[in-house]
């Protein structure tokens, strides 16, 4: 179908435009997109050169599935090149993260990375771009027995919704991430300065991470629905 076709040729050309010869260390997200930035790099004649990096068990999963060489951010706290995808991606390369509860490892290696390149399909430009500023909630990972306090302090910064993530037919009561945390998205609606909401966020007491990404992606592709892949940087 005409998004999974997109975020396979916005993560081809990401991979084939961005990683070097040279690179040795690289990150690899979770969530859908990054399926294919994963296979991409299985294909590559070198691929024993590389050693990835995981942001959760998904990621890892995907890491040993396509036959690549999984090592840790313990051993490599220095990363060449991070993929990863996004729930949003504004004009100037702010990223919503965490539809796929794997923000806080996502953000440790993204940060870990001397280059981060956003896969995503169309969807996920945000029309704040266009000057209409819009976005989904922002998913933050907190520690689990601080879910009630956090959830006042959101609501007292004006968040129109505060919502614990639960595991639905998944899993009976909240999401668990795979740092043993609890997942709270919170909607403020329009996000007239997201580095400012996300300084409010992070200092609130029991906020492990939250999913905005200010200022960290280097280039951000986007397959279209016509089979083009458009590059924001
Ligand atoms: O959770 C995340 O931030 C993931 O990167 C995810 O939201 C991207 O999702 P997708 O590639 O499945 O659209």
């Amino acid at each position: 179908n005409k998004v999974e076709a997109a975020k396979m040729a916005a993560a081809f050309k990401a991979v084939d435009e961005n990683l070097k010869p040279d690179d040795r260390i690289i990150g690899i997200g979770s969530g859908s997109t990054v399926v294919y930035v994963a296979e991409r790099i299985g294909q590559s004649s070198n691929k024993d050169s590389f050693t990835c990096i995981a942001t959760g068990f998904q990621s890892k999963e995907l890491i040993i599935s396509n036959g690549l060489r999984l090592g840790t951010i313990e051993q490599f706290p220095k990363v060449d090149i991070a993929f990863d995808g996004a729930d949003e991606v504004d004009s100037k390369l702010n990223l919503i993260k965490g539809g796929g509860a794997c923000l806080f490892q996502e953000k440790l290696v993204a940060s870990a990375a001397s280059k981060f390149v956003v896969v995503a399909d169309y969807r996920k430009k945000s029309p704040s771009s266009l000057g209409v500023q819009w976005t989904k909630g922002v998913p933050i990972e907190i520690v689990p027995n601080s879910y009630a306090k956090v959830t006042r302090d959101l609501q007292e910064m004006g968040a129109k919704s505060v919502i614990l993530r639960q595991g639905g037919s998944a899993k009976a009561g909240p999401v668990v991430t795979d740092n043993n945390n609890f997942l709270i998205d919170a909607d403020f609606g329009a996000i007239e300065d997201p580095e400012k909401l996300h300084n409010s966020i992070k200092q609130l007491v029991g906020v492990v991470e939250v999913g905005l990404f200010i200022q960290m992606a280097d280039k951000s592709y986007f397959g279209e629905e016509n089979g083009e892949v458009s590059i924001w940087s």
